[in-house]
């Protein structure tokens, strides 16, 4: 195999001046002396394509990440052409582009440098493969700093890093270990308080180096393909976030159930360690919506098989299980066995499906079966024919999700742990090699996955799983960050994982809770519980070599710890689910670090543990062992103690208490948080009536519920509703207006609201500027009140 290292370099080349330049609508095109063109698109006013060809020629125009519903269109675009440079002018940015040398610099409407290149575009001729090594460095600006990135195991504030993105099998890997199971290449910069966005849109193997190299430049380089990417203007961090996320693309709606508590093992087995798994969560009264089945379930690791001895009739289990309220969910491998008498290897020898290496012969790699052969999800058809293998599993036997496994792809007993890089790939009509398809492969796996679970779980809405990804797999699935490590270390990992993996467009994620490596004792198992009911995808999963990890498995004093903290998950599922209306609505991240909430702010730019988790709690792990509480910075704003009340204001770093079975948990002042009463899985209970618990401000906060029939595709016809509450508290009243949209009609009557920090006692209330009785709203002391939801207005005055 030959390495980078070993790529024979000829030096790097750069653009001279340019010779021509002519514009075709949204389109600009720099032509330098020595063949290289700039096409720079205008797709916003703040969103903006670089592409650079050399030698005059483009690639053709395919990319696996950009969404077909992508939002285009700008309200100005001009451009002015001066002595020394090009001016191309939108009503946002400015984008200055040199006329001696093609180097870019993009300013605000105030010409505040908001980027601007340093070397800029240049390249390597790649000798042994073709093609370039494509390379872009921009300046470094004193204070900048940059986050993003996808799954990266370090610090969310990327400064002084070095990154490479190849998705990669990454057992019990380290924190700073590079490269991950992810390529997501898109970083957001931070430079006075401006934030700005960079999707270098490439998938061959990329790197990005955040001033590690030298001081003042960030450069990002790929082994090969085009300089091709894509410049988001805020200036708010979270423009950013929803344009990167608009251009690649956001979910439907999952089913309920997705969100609540899953349990994983590598691997339950037989079917009776299933059932007891089960009743065992049932008996002891903890929530639990899912369990799954690892490779183990299969027929000798055959994808799309059952061992008939450990599950002889998978069906009537599924059922009995489904009875209970469990869904189960499955493991699905891309690697296929050689075995001539296996039906899945034979339909894709018939077809042509398997990837072949460059000279021919069909690319071969060991994993648990055995050999395998892989199908190439790059095609078209393989991908029809893979979502069709899902048929029997999920139409006929009713499992009701999957997970892909293993689909970097993932193989055994080679150093470069994947797919050699002559393996030919489709590519959808632009062959390739593996070199350029790589970080695609379990995109497009997954991708085929969605479909057939889709298909054949219609009309109820499909749960997909996945471990490797590129930039816009968001649209598919959930993901989680792989094989973890039972360590408090870990835990630090999980949580950056997950704020930089959901400020990389991709909120619908977990870690393996407790660690996959190794066995985590109780107390590390139970503050990991602690985060991750605060995680969107919640899932125990372990390699279970070591021991058992069930809720149950550590004592009777973590047991109740865990109840509790699992109970509270799902007492706030309609938080969670408006959280993930608000994502694939508007593609605002689910989970935000500390600088994506106030980036004025300097003291967030390096925060690593506090959270926003939606839009009105913020959470902060406890880390370490043996602890009573710890430190924390508080954010802008004034912030309820979840557990005591007490209120404490933002912009100070102090000292919260947390004994081990609680998490430091605040809320934002004026917030209003909708609950539902504890259930065993989701759907157990009707929803009798909405409980909001509701946070005095003196001020003005807004708030929202979103509710449908929590499964199917209704609720794109409307059949939702979606409630937006703005609080105004003054000093002795307060009012709640509620705008309510779609038309869904939620099974409950009444809101049973309990007030927090009231500063007064209620002595009167109007609904809808009626006077009603405070025995009508069940005033209970000063803290409850029950009242129809379909108010407009509710007034509250105190004594
Ligand atoms: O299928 C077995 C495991 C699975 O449990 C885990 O979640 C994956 O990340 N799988 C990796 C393969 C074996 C890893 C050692």
């Amino acid at each position: 195999m030959i390495t980078n290292t070993e790529i024979v370099r000829t030096g790097n080349q750069f653009p001279n001046h340019i010779v021509d330049f002519k514009q075709e609508n949204d389109k600009f095109y720099f032509t330098t002396q020595n063949g290289v063109i700039l096409q720079l698109t205008i797709l916003r006013d703040s969103v903006v394509r670089f592409r650079y060809a050399t030698e005059h020629v483009f690639e053709p125009d395919f990319s696996y990440a950009i969404s077909e519903d992508v939002n285009l269109g700008y309200n100005e675009l001009k451009i002015q052409d001066e002595v020394p440079e090009y001016i191309v002018i939108t009503s946002k940015i400015k984008i200055h582009i040199n006329k001696t040398n093609l180097k870019v610099k993009i300013v605000d409407m105030a010409d505040l440098v908001i980027s601007e290149d340093e070397l800029g575009f240049h390249w390597e001729e790649n000798f042994d493969y073709g093609g370039n090594v494509v390379k872009m460095s921009k300046v470094c600006h004193a204070g900048e700093s940059y986050y993003g990135m996808g799954d990266k195991a370090s610090h969310t504030n990327l400064k002084g890093k070095r990154v490479n993105n190849w998705v990669t099998d990454t057992y019990a890997y380290g924190k700073d270990q590079e490269p991950l199971y992810k390529s997501i290449p898109f970083y957001i910069g931070l430079k006075e308080s401006k934030a700005y966005g960079i999707f270098f849109d490439n998938s061959f193997s990329t790197y990005f180096d955040f001033a590690g190299e030298r001081r003042n430049v960030t450069s990002y380089w790929a082994d090969g393909g085009e300089m091709n990417y894509y410049f988001f203007y805020g200036p708010k961090m979270c423009d950013v976030v929803e344009s990167y996320t608009d251009l690649t693309g956001l979910p439907e709606l999952p089913p309920l159930w997705a969100l609540g508590f899953h349990q994983s093992k590598w691997s339950y087995y037989p079917e009776q360690k299933v059932r007891d798994i089960a009743s065992n969560f049932r008996k002891l009264n903890i929530p639990c919506d899912a369990i799954y089945l690892d490779i183990d379930y299969m027929d000798g690791f055959r994808c799309f098989t059952w061992d008939k001895n450990h599950f002889p009739d998978p069906k009537k289990m599924i059922d009995d299980l489904g009875e209970d309220g469990f869904k189960v969910v499955t493991m699905i491998d891309p690697g296929i066995k050689i075995d001539r008498d296996y039906w899945v290897y034979q339909q894709a020898m018939e077809k042509g499906y398997f990837c072949r290496r460059a000279d021919g012969p069909l690319f071969k790699g060991k994993v648990w079966p055995g050999p395998c052969n892989f199908p190439d999800f790059t095609h078209p058809d393989v991908r029809e024919w893979w979502a069709d293998l899902y048929k029997e599993m999920i139409a006929d036997l009713g499992v009701s999700g999957v997970w892909n496994d293993m689909n970097e792809p993932a193989i055994m007993e080679v150093p470069s742990k994947t797919a050699n890089l002559d393996v030919r790939h489709d590519y959808d009509g632009h062959p390739c090699s593996h070199r350029k398809a790589h970080n695609v492969y379990g995109m497009q796996m997954v991708r085929a996955t969605y479909e057939g679970i889709k298909k054949y779980m219609f009309p109820r809405r499909p749960f997909v799983l996945t471990r490797a990804a590129y930039s816009g797999t968001q649209r598919y699935c959930a993901t989680w960050t792989g094989d973890n490590v039972a360590t408090w270390e870990h835990l630090w990992i999980a949580n950056v994982q997950m704020q930089r993996m959901s400020m990389s467009g991709y909120s619908f994620v977990g870690s393996d809770i407790g660690g996959f490596a190794e066995q985590p004792n109780g107390e590390l198992f139970a503050r990991w519980i602690q985060l991750a009911v605060f995680h969107p995808f919640c899932r125990v999963h372990s390699s279970g070599d070591h021991g058992d990890q069930e809720p149950w498995s550590f004592g009777d004093e973590i047991t109740d710890i865990v109840r509790e903290f699992i109970e509270l998950r799902y007492q706030l599922l309609p938080y969670l689910y408006t959280m993930f209306y608000n994502y694939i609505k508007e593609g605002f991240p689910m989970l935000q670090s500390l600088v994506f909430y106030d980036q004025d702010d300097v003291q967030t730019h390096f925060r690593t543990d506090e959270f926003i988790f939606g839009k009105q709690l913020l959470v902060c792990p406890v880390q370490e062992p043996n602890s009573l509480g710890r430190r924390m910075y508080f954010p802008k704003g004034n912030w309820y103690n979840y557990w005591t009340d007490e209120m404490v204001e933002g912009g100070v770093e102090r000292w919260v208490s947390a004994e081990l079975d609680r998490i430091p948990l605040f809320v934002r002042e004026g917030a209003m948080i909708p609950k539902y009463p504890v259930q065993q899985y989701v759907g157990e209970k009707e929803i009798e009536k909405l409980a909001i618990d509701v946070y005095f401000k003196s001020g003005t906060e807004n708030s929202e519920v979103y509710e449908d029939h929590q499964e199917g595709y209704d609720y794109k016809k409307g059949r939702y509703s979606l409630r937006r509450f703005k609080f105004t508290g003054k000093e002795n009243e307060l009012i709640i207006q509620q705008f309510k949209d779609g038309n869904y009609i939620t099974p409950y009557h009444n809101f049973v609201m309990t007030f927090h920090g009231l500063p007064f006692e209620i002595d009167s209330v109007e609904l809808d500027n009626e006077e009603v009785g405070l025995d009508e709203i069940k005033l209970n002391g000063n803290n409850t009140i029950e009242v129809s939801k379909d108010f407009t207005e509710l007034h509250i005055f105190g004594k």
